[in-house]
């Protein structure tokens, strides 16, 4: 939804003294937030509600390696059959493992893990308890490679049933391997996407969901990972609104937004990029700022967004908005807030 000029123009007679005000919290923001309803499901794969992460996405192609069905799946998946899947991960996430050969980098926060499609099939890591690891080694001696190797690994523990079946794969996994060594130089987390040059060969750049044997009914499946692409960064955003209670088709013109920008400074962020629950932009005005610790760097924005806009994605009680932008050098930048919601005015 865009908004429309001539209302645009109503923002113009709205001086820094109003803002002022409305900082100061001279209007607007007397009542306290209610009671939080339950929280709000994470979306699968749209990433964490509050985190760094990255978004990659991969395709691939159903190999010809060992492929067991349950009885639902069969013809929904086939050899040769098209994989696209993504993986979330947080860039800065630590190294669990002090061995400097294998870097463990260990998911358990809601919204990361990954996906994938698999011919008509469907397959998550849990979207509220993932135990996804991401692995890295370099030069690492371990089993099936006595000389060392290099190996980028993905492995989601905990995952969905590989839909429409019942069935739930406890392995689903990724293997980018490099025999000679070169690709990494460190177990650090690599630059995302990798070049898959590095790893192409036979069976150098697979994937697989299964069952463990025992398991029943069983399911396995290989893929060979054909492509890998970088789709979103994306940094948290803290968003607070003022007022942080509303009135259903209040007359106010304007809900006040302050954000900081995780990780950087908000002055480099685009705030005309700026969209609260996806299709409301901001006034035009420059976002009033405020420099805490007088060093002459903003650390608060404040921006206003108007106010009637936000009616047709309300109803009474708590809501989190979300507010999303770009940094004027493309990452993505989203972050929610809390409004609580009453019922309007006569
Ligand atoms: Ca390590
Ligand atoms: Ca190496």
């Amino acid at each position: 939804m865009q908004i429309d000029h001539g209302v645009s123009r109503w923002w113009q007679g709205l001086t820094v003294a109003v803002i002022s005000m409305l900082i100061a919290g001279a209007i607007g923001c007397g009542d306290s937030i209610t009671a939080p309803s339950d929280p709000v499901p994470v979306a699968a794969f749209d990433g964490p509600r509050n985190g760094e992460f990255l978004i990659v996405e991969f395709t691939g192609t159903v190999n010809e390696g060992t492929l067991i069905l349950p009885p639902d799946l069969e013809g929904i998946i086939a050899p040769g059959g098209s994989v696209k899947g993504r993986f979330i991960l947080d860039p800065t996430i630590p190294d669990a493992s002090p061995d400097s050969t294998i870097g463990v980098y260990t998911e358990l926060r809601p919204g990361y893990g990954m996906s994938l499609t698999i011919g008509g099939a469907h397959l998550e890591s849990d979207p509220h308890s993932p135990r996804f690891t991401v692995q890295v080694m370099d030069d690492h001696i371990f089993g099936i490679a006595p000389d060392g190797m290099d190996r980028f690994g993905l492995m989601s523990f905990a995952n969905t049933p590989l839909l429409p079946s019942t069935v739930v794969p406890t392995v689903f996994q990724i293997f980018l391997s490099d025999p000679s060594k070169n690709a990494f130089d460190t177990d650090a987390l690599p630059a995302l996407p990798l070049d898959l040059t590095a790893f192409k060969g036979t069976m150098f750049a697979v994937g697989r969901i299964a069952t463990l044997i025992g398991e029943s009914p069983r399911v396995s499946v290989g893929f060979d990972i054909d492509t890998m692409t970088l789709v979103e960064h994306v940094y948290p955003l803290t968003v607070s609104f003022y007022p942080r209670s509303l009135r259903l088709h209040d007359r106010s013109l304007w809900l006040a937004v302050r954000l900081q920008v995780a990780a950087t400074a908000p002055s480099e962020l685009d705030p005309a990029s700026l969209r609260l629950v996806g299709g409301v932009g901001p006034s035009p005005d420059p976002p009033f700022g405020r420099d805490r610790d007088r060093d002459g760097i903003l650390e608060d924005w404040f921006l206003l967004f108007p106010r009637f806009g936000l009616d047709p994605y309300l109803n009474v009680g708590m809501h989190e908005l979300k507010l999303e932008g770009r940094l004027r050098t493309g990452e993505l930048v989203r972050g929610w807030g809390q409004v609580s919601v009453r019922r309007g005015i006569p």
